[in-house]
């Protein structure tokens, strides 16, 4: 079954939802909302990975997750999504039972708390990653490197390893596409999958769609195709229409998906 992990970003400048809560009450009850619609994880993040976002500090960033962590974690999976070792810690100590790491270098600190670790692969850094990204076989090297460091998690004792091939991380249009079209090579890894492609510029390119948040409909689409080829996480804005899209898709097909009856 595909687990909808909801996004919920407390920064001022993410891409596509950035600066939406005036407050810890209206960010609350999103995460609600989200999980009233079937978000099994909330996804917590204090610091944008868009190339040029400001970089946050260690203090802020656990200004904005901590207190929004210790508010849900009574209630449902929390996820911190961070690349910081302080943040991490905080926050799984504050009942985050997951770290997702786009920097893929938490390992050892998920092992040490004995939390959950996505994984994700990254060409370069946030800032300049998006410049000129370059591959031979981006799915074989995408997949190697991730398998590469997933051994590497479950070796140092981390409990739950997921792999996530990082769409827009490092990745031109047709590497995106190549990487979604052959994602059944990431599942017979036999590692879980997590997939985050909400919104992201490869749809809104596709669907001739500049603003991110109207690229709803092509990302529900993209992400009932990557549960139909068994995926075990997508990370989505719009759990709503993520959660209906695989229930019809599941109707349609043998693919098994979250909350499907
Ligand atoms: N993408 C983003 C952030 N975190 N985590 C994982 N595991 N996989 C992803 O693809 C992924 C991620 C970027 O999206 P978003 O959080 O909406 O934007 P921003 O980084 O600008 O806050």
């Amino acid at each position: 079954m595909t687990s909808i992990m909801g996004v919920l970003n407390v920064t001022p400048d993410s891409f596509s939802d950035g600066g939406n809560y005036p407050d810890l009450t209206a960010v609350l009850a999103h995460a609600h909302e989200m999980l009233a619609e079937g978000a099994d994880i909330v996804d917590v993040g204090g610091e944008s990975t868009r190339p040029g976002a400001t970089p946050v500090s260690v203090a802020e960033e656990l200004r904005r997750t901590v207190p929004i962590v210790e508010a849900l974690a009574a209630h449902c999976t929390v996820s911190i999504d961070t690349t910081k070792e302080r943040v991490a810690t905080a926050c799984v100590r504050a009942g985050a039972s997951i770290i997702n790491d786009v920097s893929s270098c938490l390992d050892g600190v998920a092992a040490d708390l004995g939390a959950g670790w996505i994984a994700m692969h990254m060409q370069g850094v946030p800032l300049t990653m998006q410049a000129q990204p370059r591959y031979g076989d981006v799915v074989a090297e995408v997949r190697d490197h991730l398998v590469a460091t997933a051994d590497r998690a479950l070796s140092r004792g981390v409990a739950k390893v997921w792999i996530d091939p990082g769409i827009g991380f490092g990745k031109g249009f047709e590497h995106n596409l190549e990487l979604l079209r052959h994602i059944d090579e990431l599942i017979s890894t036999g590692h879980p999958v997590a997939v985050g492609l909400s919104r992201k510029s490869f749809i809104g390119t596709l669907t001739d769609q500049p603003v991110p948040h109207k690229r709803v409909t092509g990302s529900a689409v993209a992400a009932a195709l990557a549960a139909g080829a068994g995926v075990d996480l997508v990370r989505v804005h719009d759990v709503r229409e993520t959660v209906e899209a695989l229930r019809v898709a599941a109707a349609l097909s043998t693919i098994r998906v979250v909350g499907s009856q």
